[in-house]
């Protein structure tokens, strides 16, 4: 029998973690691993990207929907930068990914050699929880099983470098000896809980308050029946960070949805109006969209002791997962009889989604890509699974789509790249082949990655048994969201030079590939073009000709921002007039319940907007 090299060895302990892909890409600085991968019948299978980064994106795709640590694998010097932007993405988000990469012959190490790239420098930020380099058989198993547990452990990216000649050395366990150091496989189930005092402060708080609101995160994942049960004793209103946008329903009537920038206007009103703020599994980073610092008393929940304490002078830090901790809590919570915060909330929230639905039937030059997004969440099978690239595409996915039930959904949260959409989605399908995964991507980052990630698709679409990838583009011909940005915080006119970019056939060069989709000019046709690619028997691109002049409006006021918007067009901005007209026309649908205006500033007591629908 063939001795077992290290390589094979790596192949065996990743298998025996249960890792079942790696995404990757080849090169000659893991040659020796991928002879293993032969010699292993594929398993675990290596999925082949495009690029190394796209492989990093659908490593971290696959563990944000499977829960499970995402591996990547790429080749020394450039296929191990190529894989960084992935890495930092999985870092930021907190995220489980290992990635394994090669490296030049020990022998040639230090020599300025060809590829030779300081891998453990270059990765020590990244992969700043552990980043080693196997120098010798022995220090197998134990790399990877502090690699894999590690990532686990802390949530967070960690890296194994792997000199090509030590690939291919036979491999020999660690002794019983001196300076060996044996290792074994799995993390135990564990979830930390505060001490009793803490959760007698923390309810003490809770129940002091009157106004109770709750930010959740994606760290409330698996808590969503003691946040609702919570909820229903506080009568608070619970706002979901971007992360958390598919932790809590939102048809539930006192969720008011996304947070921030991108959030909506009831989460914005919750946080101005709170005396209470609870936060649970969450970093979301704007404070400015969070209470004043002087205006409520706080509580976080947080399973990581590094995390908490940030963001708000929170009163009371309760380090815990946030289920355990919540059972916890609840028995120490008295239901408060007063609803009328409540209340408030739940007429605020309904009057949102009013809005939101004026907003998309706006008319724009061709279409408005609210109304795009607005008409897929009417759409979403029960079991979607959902990306938003970054870009105005992320203002409406966090808006327009109401998840319900076991929906998922994700976006590079804290990176904020651009180009995750596709390579996301792929590694939600591989995750679960048996769900339709739908990405919404601008059209400047579908010619970033996604259009390339589409022959991913093509490649392995008949691996799964549910075989729907839906892609919608957002083709307005600009860098949208800059453009926004410029126009709004500088008043500056569009530099076309470096917002304008070109035309793409998205949907015949996924036909040439032998994928399916159609182009959509017209606003009839853009629920069809949504029911058609839902109904597909392979992945599917719908490239929707939309208006860039639809402005992504924050939740907050916003009429300076506007005016500083039509400061640029009036000095020669090229959108102008419809610019203007867009900007005014999509604003004014949140004035116009029942006719009525009503105060725009910050801070406007929610309950006061909602006498207005009475
Ligand atoms: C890797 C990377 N480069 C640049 C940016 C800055 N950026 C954020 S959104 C955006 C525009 C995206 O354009 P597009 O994909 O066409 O979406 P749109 O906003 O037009 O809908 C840019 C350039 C970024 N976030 N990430
Ligand atoms: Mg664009």
């Amino acid at each position: 029998m063939a001795s077992t090299k290290v390589s094979d060895y790596i192949l065996q302990r990743l298998r025996d973690w249960e890792v079942d892909h790696v995404f990757a890409y080849a090169g000659d600085g893991i040659n020796g691993l991928l002879a293993a991968w032969g010699r292993a019948g594929n398993k675990p299978k290596f999925v082949q990207a495009r690029h190394e980064e796209m492989a990093a994106f659908q490593a971290v795709g696959y563990a944000k929907f499977s829960g499970k640590v995402g591996v990547c694998a790429a080749t020394s010097g450039p296929g191990a930068i190529h894989l960084l932007n992935g890495l930092y993405d999985a870092k930021l988000d907190h995220v489980p990914v290992v990635a394994l990469v090669g490296q030049t012959n020990r022998s040639a190490m230090g020599g300025s050699y060809q590829q030779e790239v300081d891998l453990q420098n270059l990765y020590k930020d990244v992969a700043s929880e552990f980043c080693e380099t196997a120098m010798v058989p022995e220090q197998l198993p134990n790399l990877i099983d502090r690699a894999v547990r590690t990532a686990y452990a802390k949530r967070t990216v960690t890296a194994v470098i792997l000199p090509a000649d030590v690939q291919e050395l036979d491999y020999s366990p660690p002794g019983h000896a001196f300076k060996m150091v044996p290792s074994s496989l799995g993390l135990g189930h564990y979830a930390p809980v505060p001490a009793d005092q803490d959760l007698e402060r923390a309810a003490e708080v809770l129940n002091a308050g009157e106004k109770v609101a709750v930010l959740i995160g994606q760290g409330a994942r698996g808590a969503r029946a003691e946040v609702e049960q919570l909820a229903d004793l506080l009568g608070a209103g619970v706002a979901k960070a971007l992360l958390g946008k598919d932790v809590l329903p939102d048809d539930l009537p006192y969720v008011t949805g996304s947070i921030g920038l991108l959030g909506t206007r009831p989460s914005y009103e919750l946080m101005q109006e709170c005396d209470t703020l609870l936060t649970i599994g969450s970093s979301f980073p704007y404070t400015q969209f969070l209470p004043e610092l002087d205006q409520a008393r706080g509580v976080q929940i947080d399973l990581d002791p590094h995390m908490i304490g940030l963001r708000y002078p929170f009163e009371v830090n309760l380090v815990g997962d946030a289920r355990e901790t919540l059972l916890r809590l609840l028995p120490r919570l008295r239901r408060k009889k007063n609803r009328k915060w409540r209340e408030g909330i739940e007429k605020n929230v309904s009057r949102w989604w009013e809005v939101m639905q004026r907003r998309a039937a706006v008319d724009a030059d061709p279409i408005n890509p609210e109304y795009v997004v607005h008409a897929l969440d009417g759409k979403l099978p029960d079991d979607a699974i959902v990306t938003a690239d970054s870009g105005s595409a992320a203002n409406w996915y966090a808006r327009h789509l109401r998840f319900r039930g076991r929906m998922r959904g994700s976006l590079s949260g804290t990176l904020a790249t651009m180009g995750p959409g596709v390579p996301y989605a792929i590694g939600a399908k591989f995750a679960h082949p048996d769900r339709p995964a739908i990405a919404l991507v601008g059209d400047g980052a579908m010619q970033m990655n996604g259009m390339m990630e589409m022959v991913t698709a093509a490649k392995y679409h008949h691996e799964w048994s549910d075989p729907r990838l839906v892609v919608g583009v957002l083709n307005n011909r600009d860098l949208n969201q800059v453009t926004w940005e410029m126009r709004a915080m500088s008043g500056a006119p569009q530099f076309e030079e470096s917002q304008h970019i070109p035309d793409l056939p998205y949907a015949e060069i996924a036909r040439c590939i032998g994928l399916d989709g159609v182009r959509v000019e017209k606003p009839e046709h853009v629920e069809a073009a949504w029911d058609q690619a839902l109904a597909a028997d392979r992945p599917f691109v719908i490239d929707f000709r939309t208006d860039p002049a639809v402005p992504p409006i924050p939740p907050h006021a916003e009429l300076d921002q506007i005016e500083a918007a039509a400061s640029a067009i009036l000095h020669g901005d090229s959108d102008r007039g419809s610019v203007v007209k867009q900007g005014f026309k999509a604003k004014v649908q949140e004035f116009l319940p029942g006719g009525k205006h009503r105060s725009d500033r910050p801070g406007a007591a929610a309950h006061d907007s909602t006498e207005e629908n009475k």
